[in-house]
């Protein structure tokens, strides 16, 4: 019989539900999935993403085959396989003779782009299909954002409330706010009980695969093994449950710190589960939901973490595929300083900074504090060049995709982006982290000390960039009071701060 569609499947498309699978028909119908070198090595991934997304690859392909599909696989090292979507979509397209291609619209811009053209070029019938495992749609999203002055994650959040229903008494919010963010700021102790967490065995298939990465990744970035992320949506509704049972109840109060001995905290490391398809989204907050109505977890955890999904999660989307290609080459504030060789190998006097890159060069992890307040806030205050910055965090993090990768370090972090996504930059002194975090206690530097020679960096660095950066940032009302402090301040101190700026900025690689 001939095939009706081709439906290609990519690497964060794992989802039993995914549209294409709902309108294709197991009797007319091949799955397509490849694995390819250009999707390995368009930035050098961290070995444990690597693995993760094979791994999981090549489970959901075993389940379409169980459940009744016919599944054409092209695994890395098959003899034939030429290393790009395209070039594999069209032996397939030979081998099957489809009537046409289904593809549920792919993440990032990048591949949608060298789909679009290898679709006019090769003239193939394409049939796109919205990513309905999104609350708003991308157009939905356009018709929101259409006309408005400024965009504000917690106006499209409170549409995205009423839309799913999510914790709201009729039109209400629950509780009669929208947002506990107020109660969410609390700093951890080391004497808090804090839970194991959820962790899989390999079996054969991501032992497979962890020895394929070992074999063609190994001068990738990371610590491939030990390997224990869930490979399979039952294992990842395993962690989930983990999550909500351990971890959940606490999650709100402890969101933003940071303890050197504890990677996890009460964070929900599902990030790589979601944006892999391995669960879904509205389902893993319908749950959560469901913890608060059955009094096994408090209001503002709930909320908090709700937010994140249906709240930051579509709108980083949504302010993405607004810029389409152009977003990831914004340099608002003109930042051009390369980025140092301690984001790569953890070598630095600064404990914070260490500690989290040694943290995600092990985890493929690092929880959102981390990755804003110490990686991205030090990349901010010393201007290092963006793109370099976003590759970095493109390449290091197991969750990471273009979409919701690039709006969080050019917008939330760096403020590359000239405010789009968030209304002031994220720049900050030591004293956050020091509030935050245990890191500061074993540090080299001392978190007090200004402009001395063991002063911490970011102390220097902060108002080296408030300066460097006034004429662009004085007319922020959210950040203008610092820049009354600064002209408050005696002009011997001002001189000492941004020599000592300069100093650190010289010897960036030393530090
Ligand atoms: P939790 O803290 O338990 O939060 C629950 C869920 O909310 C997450 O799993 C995630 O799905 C969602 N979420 C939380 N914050 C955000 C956010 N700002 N944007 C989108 N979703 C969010 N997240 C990614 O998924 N991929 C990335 O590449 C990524 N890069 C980031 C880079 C920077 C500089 C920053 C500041 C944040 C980045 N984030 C990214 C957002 C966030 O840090 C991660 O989603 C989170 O750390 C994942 O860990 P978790 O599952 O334990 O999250
Ligand atoms: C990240 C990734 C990697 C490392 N490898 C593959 C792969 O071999 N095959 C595949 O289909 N997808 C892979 N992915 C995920 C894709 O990069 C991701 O699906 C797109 O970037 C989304 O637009
Ligand atoms: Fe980081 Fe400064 Fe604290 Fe050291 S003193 S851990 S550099 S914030």
């Amino acid at each position: 019989m001939s095939v009706r569609n081709l439906i290609f499947i990519l690497g964060d498309q794992l989802s039993d539900t995914l549209a294409s699978l709902k309108s294709g028909d197991r009797e007319q119908d091949v799955v397509f999935m490849c694995e390819v070198h250009d999707e390995t090595t368009y930035v050098r991934h961290h070995k444990k993403k690597i693995a993760f997304i094979l791994s999981a690859m090549r489970h959901h392909r075993d389940r379409l085959r169980v459940s009744g599909w016919t599944v054409d696989y092209v695994a890395l090292m098959d003899e034939n396989n030429s290393g790009s979507f395209t070039r594999e979509l069209g032996r397939a397209i030979k081998r099957h003779q489809p009537e046409r291609v289904l593809i549920v619209e792919p993440g990032e811009w990048r591949v949608r782009n060298n789909l679009d053209h290898w679709a006019s070029d090769t003239d193939t019938k394409v049939t796109w299909l919205n990513d309905d495992r999104f609350v708003a749609s991308l157009e939905e999203f356009r018709d929101w954002a259409d006309g408005r002055k400024s965009l504000q994650m917690e106006y499209f959040y409170r549409e995205m409330r009423k839309k799913t229903g999510l914790l709201m008494d009729g039109d209400q919010p629950e509780g009669g706010k929208w947002n506990y963010d107020q109660e969410n700021r609390k700093p951890a102790s080391d004497d808090l009980f804090i839970p194991k967490r959820c962790k899989f065995e390999p079996d054969e298939t991501t032992s497979d695969v962890l020895s394929l990465v070992k074999s063609r990744f190994d001068n990738h970035f990371g610590a491939l093994e030990p390997f224990w992320f869930a490979v399979t949506p039952l294992d990842a509704e395993r962690a989930l449950d983990h999550f909500m049972q351990d971890c959940l109840p606490d999650f709100g109060d402890y969101q933003d710190a940071m303890l050197e001995q504890h990677k996890f905290l009460y964070h929900g490391l599902v990030s790589f589960y979601i944006n892999a398809g391995l669960l879904d989204p509205l389902e893993t907050c319908k749950k959560v939901e469901a913890a608060y109505r059955n009094g096994k977890a408090p209001l503002n955890a709930v909320e908090g973490f709700i937010r994140q999904i249906i709240g930051w999660r579509e709108f980083v989307r949504g302010i993405y595929w607004l810029n389409n290609a152009g977003y990831v080459h914004k340099n608002a504030l003109n930042a051009q300083r390369a980025l140092p060789a301690f984001y790569w190998t953890a070598d630095t006097k600064m404990n914070c900074i260490k500690h989290v890159v040694e943290q995600t060069r092990d985890e493929a992890y690092a929880h959102h504090i981390q990755r804003l307040m110490v990686t991205g806030t030090f990349a901010l205050i010393a201007g290092l060049d963006p793109h370099e910055v976003h590759e970095w965090y493109l390449a290091v993090y197991a969750d990471a995709y273009e979409w919701v990768e690039a709006p969080n370090v050019i917008g939330m972090a760096l403020f590359a982006d000239g405010g789009q996504l968030g209304s002031k930059p994220y720049a900050a002194s030591g004293s956050y982290i020091n509030k935050m975090s245990d890191y500061c206690g074993s540090c080299h530097y001392n978190v007090n000390k200004k402009t001395e020679a063991n002063s911490c960096p970011f102390n220097s660095l902060y108002w080296d960039f408030m300066i460097r950066n006034r004429e662009t940032l004085a007319g922020n009302p959210r950040i203008s009071r610092a820049y009354s402090t600064w002209d408050r301040m005696s002009e011997e101190k001002k001189d000492a701060y941004l020599e000592r700026a300069k100093y650190v900025l010289d010897h960036i690689e030393e530090i």
